[in-house]
């Protein structure tokens, strides 16, 4: 993690970014954060350097008296948006992981995490130094695999983990909380 204060005394800027296959829920949740941490809507932006046309989102978050600044990033959950997801998460001190739990989307549950995991393995790539958390999301859908299958299946590390419905919110300040525990 980058030194906790520039050379002015000031906290630097943690950056966490939210990855995970397509309608996974990342901008919901980042959307029920943003009002968790009292900031207007994430800011929907087009990477520089995309071919695909699809956005991301962004949230910047002022320093708060326990905590640095923050920039808090969605990254587009396409398949084909490779490329733009590896310049998202250039210098990211964290990552969720926001994975889908029904159970037609693990194939691309599977693709994208392998794809996180080549990143954050080689420390000379853009995540090297990055705190992984996994995001378990559409908890309310009658389709989702039971939490402990999700677990033996993509979590045999054990990260820290939770269960959450981005839509109605549930989860997602404990989410917050144990992020933000890794910014510090
Ligand atoms: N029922 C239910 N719907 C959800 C949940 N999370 C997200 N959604 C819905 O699923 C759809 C996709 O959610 P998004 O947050 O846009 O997904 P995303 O991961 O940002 O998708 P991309 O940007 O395409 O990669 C939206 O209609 C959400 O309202 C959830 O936990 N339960
Ligand atoms: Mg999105």
């Amino acid at each position: 993690m980058a030194d906790r204060d520039d050379a002015d005394g000031r906290p630097e800027v943690r950056r966490a970014v939210l990855c995970g296959p397509g309608r996974s829920g990342k901008t919901a949740t980042l959307t029920a954060w943003a009002g968790l941490l009292g900031c207007p809507a994430p800011v929907v932006a087009l990477p520089s350097a995309v071919k695909t046309g699809d956005a991301f989102e962004y949230l910047t978050v002022p320093a708060g008296a326990a905590r640095p600044s923050l920039h808090l990033l969605t990254t587009p959950g396409r398949l084909a948006c490779g490329e733009e997801r590896r310049l998202l998460l250039r210098g990211a001190d964290a990552v969720v992981f926001t994975l889908d739990s029904r159970v037609w989307r693990q194939d691309a549950n599977l693709i994208l995490l392998d794809e996180l995991g080549a990143e954050l393995a080689d420390p000379g790539r853009a995540g090297g130094r990055a705190a992984l958390l996994l995001q378990y999301n559409h908890r309310d859908d009658p389709e989702a695999l039971p939490l402990a299958e999700l677990e033996a299946l993509f979590n045999p590390v054990g990260w820290p983990s939770l269960p959450t419905v981005a839509v109605t919110g549930e989860g997602l300040p404990d989410l917050l909380a144990l992020l933000l525990a890794r910014l510090r």
